[in-house]
């Protein structure tokens, strides 16, 4: 492919939405402070504290354009069967007689930018080249930060017979017109009517996972809602993993773990903490890649103790969206360490004082650069990715344990399949617990019956497959606090897997699968009482059996296929047993 491939493109887009200027994004820091000063100029961006936050800046969007809209989200296929029964379905025809009538001239009186932008690192087989256009400075900005932005994208386009479009527009924000439209057969994406997150950077939830789930099920790979993760022990050797959680269920957190004092001697090396995409190796190993380049992280909550990492690398370089901002000029969040003062200007812009409500928005992000965090992985940019021994499924509930580890591979995929967990402030809507197959029930491109079908039958192609955890930070007691403490602590789990990797230990088996020995699970100086230790890993029998109900509904109106029916049986089978 040649840059004319690219230029015909952007001409029949220009000639359609009509803006006044089209700017070619080359990704330089020139550019980058260009249009950040423009932006504070024209009042949509504002420079914090430099001192204490050197090149930061403060975005505030829209009220109504706060999280990801899945009821606003489509995949269109010819066929409505290829969306499957989880996804929203237009056909490729009906949704651009929708969006076509609010693209055109939608850019009139506004500038165009046109970014490249690769996913993966340059000169990897793993890597694809996508191409935003759009009209926002802000989408811009992150994709700056989040991409392999610019020059370095048209400098590799002769590797690549094709891109992945992307056509945003901003409009008016209004929910009742916004559509995020997917065009698998076509590699497009259609966006209009929102500015913010996964709804508009469109090379992270649309490209890096809905589309590129269609290519990876074609292609025998996999495109998955994971962080991607090194744990070096002290004794030197790195195994690496994989997670996925549901958004909002910890992956950044996980992905930046700092190991307690306990544990000095380890080190976690990061390498993704949203996206992984994974090939099965010649030798036999299923290899990742993070496909970004900088982390969207949310904000609420972040603090020395949670995650110091995070803290450290978002001190520079980094925009923030939706946060506080104080007499200062300092960003403030609840969970900060820093006191609250008596007045400050809320996320939606409003200044308040002696406040005691929410005064940060629960899904506030940061954008930063993945280069500036101090444990970043060596196998970060490595074309081959990075070698995966483990795999952890990860809710947020009431029912599973901390830890349990499957049988074996489809046992693992089943676990995937069936999880289930509450839903939270990354997306519109009242919280509910769901089943979300693989944290992917939102990003899925195809149909979600093929997806788990395709999962089953990656197994007999990775000869040396990775072990499957399921975690559980989540669980409350009955005064409704978390019984487990969390974040860094987090390490003493991933130890007790790496032991069982190892086969260093033997575990209890349940009728879902192992939990460890007491003995086995390091809870030194943590002050777990016996009570709330059966609390974290207690298996109520009836309430699975209640659970396995709702997992047979969901089987059958996704239609499973006959290996996870199997699973199904088995468990179940366990779980009766058991009673
Ligand atoms: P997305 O970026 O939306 O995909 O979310 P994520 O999966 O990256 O989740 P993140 O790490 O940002 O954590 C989400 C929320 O869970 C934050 O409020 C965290 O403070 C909280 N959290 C993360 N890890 C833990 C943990 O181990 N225990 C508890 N109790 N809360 C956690
Ligand atoms: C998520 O919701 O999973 C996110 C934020 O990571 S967004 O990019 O908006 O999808
Ligand atoms: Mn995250």
């Amino acid at each position: 492919m040649d840059i004319e491939n690219i230029k015909n493109w952007v001409n029949t887009v220009s000639q359609f939405t009509n803006p006044d200027d089209i700017v070619w994004c080359n990704g330089s820091e020139d550019e980058y402070n260009q249009l950040t000063s423009q932006m504070i100029k024209n009042g949509t961006l504002i420079k914090l504290n430099n001192l204490q936050y050197p090149n930061c800046y403060l975005y505030r969007s829209d009220i109504n354009d706060v999280a990801r809209t899945e009821n606003l989200t489509f995949i269109c296929t010819t066929k409505k069967e290829d969306a499957g029964p989880t996804n929203n379905w237009m056909s490729p025809k009906d949704a651009k007689a929708i969006i076509n009538p609010i693209l055109k001239n939608s850019m009139s009186g506004k500038t165009m930018y046109v970014v490249p932008y690769l996913l993966g690192p340059p000169n990897s087989d793993f890597t694809q080249i996508g191409v935003e256009i759009t009209d926002s400075p802000y989408v811009v900005l992150n994709l700056k930060i989040m991409t392999r932005m610019g020059s370095i994208a048209l400098d590799q386009l002769n590797k690549y017979d094709n891109f992945v479009k992307g056509v945003h527009a901003t409009h008016n924000l209004d929910p009742k017109q916004r559509y995020i439209c997917h065009f698998p057969e076509e590699n497009l994406i259609l966006s209009v009517g929102s500015g913010y997150g996964g709804n508009a950077l469109l090379s992270k939830k649309c490209h890096a996972l809905r589309i590129a789930s269609v290519n990876a099920r074609k292609e025998n790979w996999l495109a998955e809602h994971m962080l991607i993760m090194g744990i070096e022990k002290p004794d030197g050797d790195i195994i690496y993993l994989t997670g996925a959680f549901p958004s909002g269920c910890g992956k950044t957190n996980l992905a930046m773990l700092q190991p307690p004092k306990s544990y000095e001697n380890w080190k976690i090396w990061t390498i993704g903490d949203d996206i992984a995409w994974l090939r099965p190796s010649p030798k036999g190993k299923l290899h990742a890649i993070n496909p970004e380049n900088g982390f969207f992280g949310i904000v609420s909550g972040t603090n020395q103790v949670t995650n110091q990492n995070a803290m450290n690398a978002i001190k520079k370089n980094t925009i923030y969206t939706n946060v506080a901002l104080t007499p200062d000029n300092n960003p403030w969040w609840e969970g900060i360490d820093d006191p609250a003062p008596n007045s400050l200007i809320n996320w939606s812009g409003k200044t308040v004082n002696n406040f005691n409500e929410n005064v940060t928005h629960p899904n506030s992000r940061f954008t930063s650069p993945i280069e500036q965090y101090p444990n970043l992985s060596k196998n970060y940019n490595n074309v081959e990715g990075a070698p995966i021994s483990v795999m952890i499924f990860g809710s947020r509930n009431q029912l599973a344990p901390l830890v349990y580890e499957s049988f074996d591979w489809n046992h693992g995929v089943f676990i995937g399949a069936t999880m289930g967990s509450k839903t939270n402030a990354t997306m519109a809507g009242a919280p509910v617990v769901r089943r979300d197959p693989m944290a992917m029930l939102p990003f899925c491109g195809y149909n979600i019956t093929d997806y788990l079908t395709h999962w089953v039958d990656m197994g007999s192609r990775i000869v040396n497959k990775p072990r499957i955890f399921h975690v559980n930070w989540f669980k409350k007691d009955n005064n409704g606090k978390y019984i487990w403490p969390g974040y860094k602590e987090n390490i003493r789990v991933l130890e007790w897997i790496i032991k069982r990797v190892n086969n260093q230990v033997s575990a209890v088996e349940t009728p879902i699968g192992y939990i460890p020995n007491i003995e086995d699970l390091n809870l030194k100086s943590l002050n777990l009482s016996d009570n709330q230790f059966k609390l974290l890993f207690n298996i109520d029998i009836d309430q699975w059996l209640t659970e396995f109900k709702i997992i047979n509904d969901f089987f059958n109106k996704i239609h499973v296929n006959n290996t996870l029916q199997k699973q199904y049986t088995l468990v179940k089978e366990r779980l009766v047993a058991s009673e």
